[in-house]
């Protein structure tokens, strides 16, 4: 079908008026088209219109959803939106052009040249994806290509010599060539206890290229995984996205062989493939996270780190890919070193107030998993009590009377009823959600956003008249993704499908763009996900959330048979910081973020407020349609197949 609409005329060829596919796997869909041996871009690739752009031309940083351990990338196409089929969805993969196009000014329409099949040698397999749509993904590419020069406002490239690392068989190079990442400086990781705010144990991720001042107090993998932290006898890793290699890279030289659990959610082909990642690793272990509801996807992003001096919890929004942590704005809430609970202990001592650690083991538990029975003990060994933030996780299913609160936004609503407090002036009290993906919210907005996810969202306390503030949402424009480090590549974990918006327009005036001159990260593109209620001024919040949940009902969940249980299909996992758990009546917001001080009590909101409402001309990030009328900050335009 073609048609005109707001974002350009745009051919798609499936159906995209299928009300039966779940809608909002969009923002849990990534199609696997993947290689033997490669998984790589989730996205639409930028196309090389010319030699130049072959050679000189900085190829597109790799796609966020990789995981691979050849040193040169696979370009597939987008994963289709969940209301493509899978056979469409392959041959999109196939059809698609993969080499990054030169922009030329003015742009011909047929300015991109596809590039030969045969001409990087890359075979792309169609057989990686799950059963009729089910946990549709494309997973990418994780250590690509490319060496580039300095986008503005970057540092230029240490001169530290990449490590060769060439295997037998190996497919000839990509076009993005294998150094397509510039290399850290020297100083980029902790040598010493960094200076770290511990008032709410929230930190971003530290951004390649940055001034060296917007990475104070931010961390990067390294360093959450460096003995600065304890002494690591054995972790788990809970993701979506592993590069085994990469990962077993950032442990620090004497921890490297300890032992560590991957829980992913992987099936069949992607399973297969992650295993045999894991095969020079024998000390790599995995537990397969059960998915019985179509579309739902392992999110949860966490570690357990188990050291000779206690316990800490990491909840994350990053996956365990190389571009997940190199110029996205991603974040973390680390938990303080638990100590160990003196021997003869009962398994519910060390709570926390906000009880934390019921919450953990209910979580763990949920998974029903054998692979986790030593973890449940060691945790239950442990004193938590220092926690003060409440846990708020999706795990898959159908839940029915007080089952119903145990998951997602009716989760959050319950914490926000029983812990939050009334406010004067409460219909003047914003809420805002930002985040990395979109799932599909039905005809209008009574289908979901402003009827359930709304009502929790304005939550707060027990009063029973609520006001309808106003929300806004931040997703990144399309202005905001060209002009970002990464350039369009890092609309590739950004995978809103134009199947998905074109069916919810009403949805797009709510949105915001991404901003964040506070943080220095106004080009980093979010993956981190934050939901938040605001004063009228922004000045100081009421709460705050951060997790892995995007806006779909797959991972917030979404009432069924009229309200008598919820249907959740993803796991998720966040953390909601109420004031009064830190002795507060509100969050003053914190303004200006640098230079970071340990102790402060302002909040750092990752992103500027208040937020910044798209100008009529703006258009949100949608991942599978081209844009070539203007080129990114590599020089690229955008041409999905
Ligand atoms: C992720 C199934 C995914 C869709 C969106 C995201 C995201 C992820 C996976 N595909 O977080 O934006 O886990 O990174």
């Amino acid at each position: 079908m073609s048609q005109d609409n707001q974002h350009g005329r745009w051919t798609i060829s499936s159906s995209d008026d299928d009300d039966d596919i779940p809608p909002s796997n969009t923002a849990t869909s990534h199609s696997p088209t993947l290689t033997d041996s490669n998984r790589n871009s989730h996205m639409p690739v930028p196309l090389a219109s010319s030699k130049e752009a072959r050679t000189a031309t900085p190829p597109p940083p790799a796609p966020a959803y990789g995981v691979k351990t050849e040193p040169h990338p696979v370009q597939v196409n987008p994963a289709p939106s969940p209301l493509v089929t899978v056979s469409e969805a392959r041959q999109a993969a196939h059809a698609g052009q993969l080499n990054p196009v030169k922009y030329e000014s003015p742009p011909p329409p047929s300015g991109k040249r596809k590039r030969e099949p045969d001409e990087s040698g890359w075979a792309l397999s169609d057989s990686d994806d799950d059963d009729g749509g089910d946990d549709v993904k494309v997973k990418g590419e994780s250590s690509g290509s490319g060496q580039r020069g300095a986008p503005p406002g970057m540092r230029p490239p240490s001169p530290k010599a990449k490590k060769p690392k060439v295997e037998k068989n190996e497919r000839p190079p990509s076009p993005h060539g294998r150094t397509y990442y510039i290399d850290e400086p020297d100083d980029f990781y902790e040598t010493s206890i960094p200076c770290l705010n511990d008032t709410y144990r929230l930190y971003l991720n530290k951004v390649t290229g940055l001034d060296r001042k917007y990475n104070t107090g931010a961390l990067h993998i390294r360093d959450i995984l460096s003995p600065l932290f304890g002494t690591l006898k054995e972790s788990v890793q809970f993701n979506y996205c592993f590069d085994i290699s990469w990962m077993v890279q950032q442990y620090p030289p004497e921890f490297r062989d300890r032992p560590v659990l991957l829980v992913h959610g992987d099936k069949r082909e992607a399973k297969a493939h992650l295993l045999q990642q894991a095969q020079p690793f024998p000390h790599v272990r995995f537990c397969q996270a059960k998915l019985d509801i179509a579309f739902g996807t392992h999110h949860t992003k966490m570690m357990l780190l188990w050291y000779e001096e206690g316990f800490r919890v990491v909840i994350l929004t990053s996956n365990l890919i190389r571009a997940d942590w190199y110029q996205k704005t991603q974040g973390l809430w680390m938990s303080p070193l638990f100590p160990r609970l003196p021997k003869g202990s009962a398994s519910c001592d060390g709570e926390s107030p906000t009880f934390f650690k019921r919450d953990l083991l209910e979580y763990l538990a949920s998974y029903r998993a054998p692979e986790f029975s030593d973890w449940i003990q060691r945790i239950e060994e442990h004193d938590l009590s220092e926690t003060r933030v409440y846990l708020i996780g999706s795990s898959p299913g159908r839940y029915l009377g007080s089952d119903m609160e145990r998951w997602g936004h009716l989760r959050l609503r319950k914490l926000l009823y029983e812990h939050s407090h009334p406010i004067p002036d409460e219909e003047n009290w914003p809420v805002v959600g930002q985040f990395s993906s979109i799932g599909s919210m039905g005809l209008d907005k009574s289908k979901w956003l402003a009827g359930e996810f709304q009502r929790t969202l304005t939550t707060i306390g027990k009063s029973s008249h609520r006001a309808d503030p106003p929300i806004h949402l931040v997703y990144p424009s399309v202005e905001d993704v060209r002009n970002s480090l990464e350039g369009y590549p890092a609309g590739g974990s950004l995978p809103y499908s134009i199947q998905t918006a074109q069916k919810q327009l009403w949805l797009h005036s709510y949105f915001h763009r991404w901003k964040a001159e506070a943080t220095g990260r106004s080009h980093a593109m979010p993956h981190i996900k934050t939901y938040m209620r605001a004063s009228p001024d922004f000045s100081e919040l009421a709460w705050f959330l951060i997790t892995s949940a995007n806006l779909s009902k797959a991972a917030w969940g979404a009432l069924e048979k009229n309200s008598t249980q919820v249907m959740v299909r993803s796991y998720e996992l966040g953390v909601l910081f109420i004031p009064a758990a830190f002795n507060m009546s509100s969050f003053p917001v914190q303004k200006n973020q640098f230079p970071a001080t340990s102790s402060s009590a302002a909040f750092p909101v990752p992103f500027d407020l208040p937020p910044k409402h798209y100008s009529s001309t703006d258009q949100p990030w949608i991942w599978n349609i081209p844009y070539s009328q203007a080129p990114d900050t590599h020089g690229n335009i955008w041409v999905p197949s």
